[in-house]
């Protein structure tokens, strides 16, 4: 078992309340996998595909009334309210272990309960955090397997170390109305129940990694984002670091995984993470960065060898499908895949056109990130990866440039702040509607937004070698409705001169909201895009920006008191420079 006493203590504590059958220590060993495996092949949870096609893979079918995150009922349970801020569902703590501690009792009779030690980040990386998830979930006990560094190295780090976050899962009987995911970051605790859907149930990831480690990122002086982590390496030899916050639907995997086009020869894109990053400053004064997570838990539909050649390479083996269809001979299939047909859909029906889609449209796949052909070997490293820019970007299809470099540090948190997407049908059933998400934490930040906009700011104070801070836009669409960037490979287009200007290489035209390319500067040799069109993408539209600039002001007004100084100064700034 373990040399923790509080792990001890706590895990005694929890069988008491929710009286499980059995008690298994997960030591992530092969031969444990392969057994849980074989027990939810006998108990349905897993279904196993085609074996020569995809060996090793499975798809696991969720209660259809359980199938997303559920915003509604995730709680930040702070002891002051206003520490959770109007960015979070808030409850008392007592109140909050008082209502979901009576639907843990009894919860886990007749099955086994599941104590799951992870890390996320290196196992060796003074950056990395350790957890201990208690679930009675086998799906669950699979995924984090992969999700994370789960196991014996874990738990003896914990041994070693004595800290680490406690997560509680139950299943319960998954009705929606006895459902919560709640957080308690001043406990550095997690209690879900009610979902075995992944960001509710993998309680390592967005409850953890983001919730729960922003708080604490926070008050030791470090950050947890939403964000992509990639390096680019030049025909040279020279690898840049960028990370990367995208709102939902922008194709933040694809953008982590992407392979350069043609052109690019000698170029190499390698991914070190797809969605969360934590960084910290290193003695020299530069950002740096880990993924905490081991693995990609990521949206399949829309995934395909056109949009993302190098995720279909890895999917291929070793994987698990969650509610997603099947072909005919048994092989995973979902909507813009590109090939073959759906025989079922994923609750199992017999797919029928016209009949709503095959895969749900949040179906996901679970999968190393060792699979993935463009694996960055420096995900393992200890120190992380220096970050030589940081992108925030979002859908939108007027106004907003390709892509523009902030001024400074408080300008690029403004502009973070200020983040906005447009939605798709595949979120909300409503199209086209502006949403802000600010550095696409709004789901996801364990506190007040205004006291992390604050933290954020706080940065430019300790280092005078921050990356830049640039924001881009794929999504441009011209008057008839046709997307005018390229986008997906041809992206790298505008990293590349997004490291030219880290390197002080690349030229750009100073404009009241940042710094955009001259029309030379950004490499669009054998594209076919005409100058009016790239005039047009890379255009400032004084008035449609003041426009803007308000609706941001009015939104970021609604932080009230507690809004930075520095955010209203940022704000006032380039209001002046519009009008
Ligand atoms: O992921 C996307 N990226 C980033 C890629 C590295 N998507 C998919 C978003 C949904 C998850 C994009 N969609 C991107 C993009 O850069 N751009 C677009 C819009 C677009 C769609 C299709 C075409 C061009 C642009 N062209 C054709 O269909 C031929
Ligand atoms: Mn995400």
């Amino acid at each position: 078992m373990t040399t923790n006493m509080a792990l001890k203590a706590w895990v005694e504590e929890v069988a008491s309340l929710t009286q499980p059958e059995t008690i298994h220590w997960c030591t992530g060993s092969d031969a444990e996998n392969q057994e849980l495996v074989r027990q939810m092949l006998g108990s349905g949870d897993l279904i196993a595909l085609n074996t020569e096609t995809h060996p090793n893979c499975y798809l696991h079918r969720s209660d259809p009334s359980d199938v997303a995150r559920v915003e509604h009922l995730t709680f930040v349970c702070t002891s002051a309210e206003a520490d959770a801020g109007p960015n979070n569902h808030w409850m008392p703590p007592q109140e909050a272990h008082a209502k979901i501690d009576a639907l843990f009792e009894g919860a886990m009779r007749g099955r086994t309960m599941y104590v799951i030690p992870y890390c996320m980040g290196p196992i060796d990386s003074p950056l990395a955090r350790c957890g201990v998830e208690i679930t009675d979930s086998p799906y669950v006990v699979a995924n984090m397997r992969i999700m994370t560094r789960m196991g014996s190295p874990a738990l003896a780090r914990i041994e070693r170390e004595g800290q680490f976050v406690k997560g509680l899962h139950s299943i319960g009987d998954l009705s929606p109305e006895r459902r919560y995911i709640m957080h308690f970051p001043e406990e550095l605790s997690i209690k879900s129940v009610g979902s075995g859907y992944g960001g509710n149930a993998l309680l390592g990831k967005k409850c953890h990694a983001l919730r729960i480690a922003s708080h604490q990122a926070r008050s030791e002086g470090w950050l947890a984002e939403h964000m992509l982590i990639l390096g680019l390496e030049s025909p040279q030899g020279e690898t840049h670091y960028v990370a990367a916050a995208f709102p939902s639907a922008c194709g933040k995997t694809n953008l982590a995984m992407l392979i350069p086009p043609e052109i690019y020869q000698g170029w190499k894109v390698w991914t070190v993470g797809d969605d969360i990053c934590w960084m910290n400053l290193g003695e020299d004064g530069r950002l740096w960065a880990i993924n905490p997570e081991a693995g990609f838990f990521g949206v399949a539909p829309g995934t395909s060898k056109k949009t993302n050649p190098n995720a279909l390479a890895m999917l291929d083996r070793d994987a698990i499908f969650t509610n997603v269809g099947v072909t005919a001979d048994n092989q995973p299939w979902w909507e813009g895949l590109g090939r073959d047909e759906p025989a079922k859909d994923w609750q199992g029906r017999d797919y029928v056109k016209g009949n709503g889609a095959a895969a749900h449209p949040n179906s996901r796949f679970t999968v190393s990130i060792k699979q993935c052909p463009a694996y960055s070997e420096q995900a393992e490293a200890p120190q992380g990866v220096p970050i030589s820019a940081i992108i925030f970007g979002g859908r939108r299809e007027s106004l907003v440039p390709l892509v523009f470099e902030t001024e400074s540090w408080a300008r690029g948190v403004l502009v973070g702040a200020s983040m906005a997407s447009e939605t798709t049908a595949a979120a909300t059933g409503q199209v086209g509607v502006v949403r802000r998400d600010p550095m696409a934490m709004k789901p996801f930040c364990g506190y007040n937004f205004a006291d992390y906009w604050q933290h954020w700011l706080s940065f430019a104070e300790k280092s005078d070698r921050l990356p830049k801070i640039f924001h881009v836009n794929w999504f441009r669409k011209d008057s008839e409705g046709r997307f005018m960037w390229p986008g997906f490979g041809d992206n790298m287009r505008v990293l590349e001169w997004i490291i030219g200007r880290c390197k002080s290489s690349a030229d750009a035209v100073a404009t009241p909201i940042g710094n955009v390319p001259t029309a030379d500067s950004l490499n669009v040799d054998n594209l076919d895009i005409d100058a009016g069109t790239l005039a047009e993408l890379l255009r400032v539209d004084r008035a449609g920006w003041q426009a803007e600039l308000e609706q941001i002001g009015e939104y970021l007004g609604s932080y009230g008191e507690r809004l930075p100084e520095g955010i209203k100064q940022e704000h006032r700034r380039i209001s002046d420079a519009l009008a």
